[in-house]
Order: C-alpha cells, then sequence, then structure tokens
C-alpha cells in the first residue's frame, strides 16, 4: 500500500503583510483557529513564524514559548518553528528558537537570494545549529532552496552525524526567485539527490504551487501549502484562507491513492516522540 501524506501548512511567514492579505494569521488567536481548521482539513504538521503586536515578524522567545504551548493545549499538530525567521532576523536570535521546545524546527541547508533580499545560511551557522537540534532534542527539517543546499546536507550528516529522532526529512522550497525552479525536471533531479531513505515533501510558491504539489505526488513525496507560500488560489482569485489550500492539498492527496496522515502516525512517520 501506499504510504498516506504528509500535509504541512504554513499559515504565516514572514513576508507577507496583513494589510495586503487580511486572512493572514498573525495573532495567536487568529493562529490556533487557523490551526485547527487546518488539522480538520488534513493537516498533520504546522510551519509556524509568529508577529508581534504590529504584526511584524518576531523571534521573541516568550511569544515563541507561548504559542508552542497553545498549540500543543489546543492540536495534536506536530509544532514545527522556523529558525529561517526574516531575511534580518540575526543566527543567535534564530538558535535561540530552540529554547522554546517545539516538537520539530526548520533548518535551511544554504544561502539563496530571495527575491530581492538574501536568506543567509553559512556553514558555521547551519553546522551549529544542526548540533543545537541534537543537543536539544528537535527534529530537524532540512529545508533545501537549491542543489547546492542538498551537498550542505550530506555534508551535515557525514559531519555530526544522524539528526535527532533518526529520521532524515527534508523540504524542497521551490519557485522562489533565486533558487530552484519549481517545475518536474529540477523536483526530479532534486529528489535523486537526496541521501539514500531521505522522505521530502516540497512546496510551490507562487505560481509554482500547483505544478510543484502534482509533481510531488507523483513522485511518492508529501505536501506543505500555506500563505507563507502563496496568496493566490488560482489565477486572479487570492487565498481565502489557508484551511482551503490545505483542503485541495488533502483533494489531491486522496485523489493520488494517498490521503492525509493523521498527526500520530505523522509523528512516528518523522521520528517525533509522542
Ligand atoms: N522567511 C524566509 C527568509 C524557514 O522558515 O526556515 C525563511 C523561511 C525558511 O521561511
Ligand atoms: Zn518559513
Amino acid at each position: 500500500m501506499s504510504t498516506p501524506t504528509v500535509i504541512t501548512v504554513a499559515p504565516t511567514g514572514a513576508e507577507a503583510e496583513k494589510t495586503a492579505a487580511p486572512a493572514l494569521p498573525v495573532t495567536l488567536d487568529e493562529l490556533l483557529t487557523c490551526a485547527k481548521s487546518c488539522e480538520r482539513a488534513g493537516a498533520s504538521v504546522i510551519h509556524v513564524h509568529i508577529r508581534d503586536a504590529m504584526s511584524r515578524p518576531t523571534l521573541d522567545p516568550a511569544r515563541l514559548k507561548d504559542t508552542v504551548s497553545a498549540l500543543r493545549a489546543e492540536t495534536s499538530l506536530i509544532v514545527q518553528l522556523s529558525t529561517g525567521g526574516a531575511v534580518t532576523d540575526p543566527y543567535a536570535a534564530r538558535l535561540r528558537v530552540l529554547e522554546a521546545g517545539p516538537d520539530a524546527c526548520s533548518l535551511t541547508c544554504g544561502t539563496v537570494n530571495f527575491g530581492d533580499d538574501v536568506f543567509l545560511n553559512p556553514w558555521p551557522f547551519v553546522s551549529d545549529l544542526y548540533q543545537a537540534t541534537q543537543r536539544c532534542g528537535v527534529v530537524p527539517e532540512f529545508e533545501l532552496f537549491d542543489l547546492g543546499h542538498i551537498a550542505t546536507l550530506h555534508r551535515l550528516l557525514d559531519r555530526h552525524g544522524p539528526p535527532y529522532g533518526g529520521r532524515i526529512h527534508c523540504d524542497l522550497v521551490m519557485g522562489v526567485p533565486g533558487g530552484f525552479p519549481g517545475d518536474l525536471p529540477t523536483l526530479a533531479a532534486a529528489v535523486a539527490a537526496l541521501p539514500e531513505h531521505a522522505t521530502w515533501s516540497a512546496t510551490g510558491t507562487g505560481r509554482t504551487t500547483l505544478p510543484v504539489m502534482f509533481a510531488a505526488l507523483a513522485a511518492g513525496g508529501h505536501l506543505r501549502v500555506g500563505m507563507e507560500d502563496t496568496l493566490t488560489y488560482t489565477r486572479g482569485r487570492p487565498v481565502r484562507d489557508n484551511t482551503e489550500l490545505v483542503r485541495r492539498a488533502a483533494q489531491a492527496a486522496t485523489l493520488a491513492g494517498r490521503p492525509p496522515m493523521a498527526p500520530p502516525e505523522a509523528r512516528a512517520f518523522l521520528g517525533i516522540p509522542g
């Protein structure tokens, strides 16, 4: 039987402005409402960026801790905090994210041009962050924006051994201006380069959302969707909310014969303690 599909929702991100996308969950209440609804629609993982009282991205430790506790109390979702933050966040603040005690965290494996900005992830930082995940008992998800990042993932594993939890799970972030194009040949090349036994999801930003989703399902991958990655449902129609993106991913996965994986199974699949 084919493996069910892990659906990750990335509801907020650090880039979109609340004024431009009113459905973006920026308060804790909005995030909890969104998380519960996305869980009902088929998500098992939530990739979390938080905002401050002015809706600006923040890595404030107390807010992160409160967010983790609230999501744990009100959902069964796997709580994955972003260590990428915003392109302006210093490395020290990004390392401190682990102190909030999430189940999992994102770990980007290299620097990438990010539209007009640069998302900085030099080897010493990536290496420090990886070892911190091992010490703190947080399961990393390796965020890959370009082929070179996969070389760094191999280097991390060779140098520092397996991740906490023992599973190597990656996320291909495609369609970012400066990174992987969001198309089938690129996805196939990336998957072929992954470490043996690695599992992976993919997300296509902007207009690459649908091609990447279908390519990932066809290739046996898992899915990430959400307003962090796209604010347009179909050409010319803004996303109503994160739930409709999860619902569409769940429908596509079900049509592909791989319906959404429930959070308890996803925990075991990703090596996250119960
Ligand atoms: N906001 C981007 C600069 C992650 O969450 O780890 C980085 C990002 C990746 O979103
Ligand atoms: Zn993110």
